[in-house]
């Protein structure tokens, strides 16, 4: 099994082999995001010359369009428009090149040791329903196992009988006991619980398991601000990550759920799921340049080998044309 968690963080460089195997998994599962993007720029870059203002304005449209946002497009072409305002000549090759190394820049690392180092862990899933936030924790919770990880799972999503049986399900599945009460117990009760067990039990790392559903009668933003006010009573923050689960094919809508959410708790890393089979994978460096957050992992399928680390170097070659 791929070796998650030996590198403490991005910064530490993974051996050549599995870099090749990361590098080939990341193009083969976004080879959609890959396609629409080089289908939109592909064709201008074909021919060699020098570029012009009114062409990166071209490329700024179609980069737009590709779900890299505004803002994120803008900041990307911004050291080219800073040249041919200067006067500078660029070639269409050139841009091609620096394009990369200007997305690379626009990604924040992730430069702290995952899992955090302190007992016990505590990661902490946000998101809203649908996006895949349970399934990631049962992926992530397997390889932790591997890891010989001691894991205990949390089922923070209290508002559905069926939500807190599909992660007892699981738990059973990779074999990590599950604190959970019942329908309609208080989430902040279920997790001050949880955490109690962990310490006593010296679990290492704890996957806590939230509603995702806007609901007028809860309000979960106030609902998320009280979880976190009770595992700071018990669990010091720089033991903890607070993670937003995004769903890749929402495309644009994703930036908005990053607001709400960020509104909610402080998010410390993005987790970006379904990017197999979606042509919106740009979203990824949008949403991470425009909230400054690193992304940890990004999911390619359901299955747990399916979640893989994220690599920015591998990611930036996978989407931009070659
Ligand atoms: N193709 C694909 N499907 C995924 C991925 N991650 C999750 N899914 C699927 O997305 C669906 C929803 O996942 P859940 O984990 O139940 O989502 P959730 O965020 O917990 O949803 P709520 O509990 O309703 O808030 C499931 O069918 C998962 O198998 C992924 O990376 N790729
Ligand atoms: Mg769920």
């Amino acid at each position: 099994m791929f070796n998650f968690f030996r590198r403490k963080s991005q910064k530490e460089e993974l051996p050549q082999e599995e870099k090749k195997g990361l590098f080939e998994r990341f193009k083969e599962g976004l080879s959609k995001t890959k396609e629409k993007i080089s289908s939109a720029l592909g064709e201008i870059f074909v021919v060699e010359k020098l570029i012009d203002l009114q062409f990166l304005e071209e490329i700024e449209e179609k980069l737009i369009l590709a779900d890299i946002g505004v803002e994120t497009t803008q900041a990307l072409l911004e050291p080219f428009r800073t040249r041919l305002l200067k006067g500078e000549p660029v070639t269409t090759s050139e841009l091609k090149r620096e394009l990369k190394k200007q997305a690379l820049s626009l990604i924040k690392d992730y430069d702290r040791p995952f899992p955090p180092e302190g007992r016990p862990a505590v990661l902490f899933f946000i998101g809203v329903n649908g996006v895949g936030k349970t399934t990631t924790i049962a992926k992530l919770a397997q390889h932790l196992k591997c890891e010989g990880y001691k894991v205990l799972l949390v089922a923070g999503d209290t508002f559905r009988a069926a939500a807190i049986d599909q992660l007892v399900k699981w738990g059973e599945r990779v074999g990590a006991p599950v604190v959970a009460q019942k329908e309609g117990s208080d989430a902040s009760a279920v997790i001050y619980q949880g955490l109690e067990k962990a310490i006593k039990d010296s679990f290492d790392v704890v996957l806590v398991d939230t509603a995702g559903r806007l609901h007028t009668k809860y309000n979960l933003i106030e609902e998320l601000k009280k979880m976190h006010r009770v595992m700071d009573k018990l669990v010091p923050k720089e033991n903890r990550v607070n993670i937003l689960v995004l769903d890749a094919t929402t495309g644009q809508n994703a930036i908005s759920q990053a607001e709400h959410f960020s509104k909610a708790i402080p998010i410390d890393a993005l987790i970006i799921t379904k990017m197999d089979g979606t042509a919106k994978g740009g979203i990824a460096l949008a949403v991470s340049h425009k909230f400054n957050l690193p992304i940890l992992f990004i999911g390619l399928g359901e299955k747990p080998e399916d979640l893989l680390p994220f690599d920015k170097e591998a990611f930036v070659s996978a989407i931009l044309p070659d």
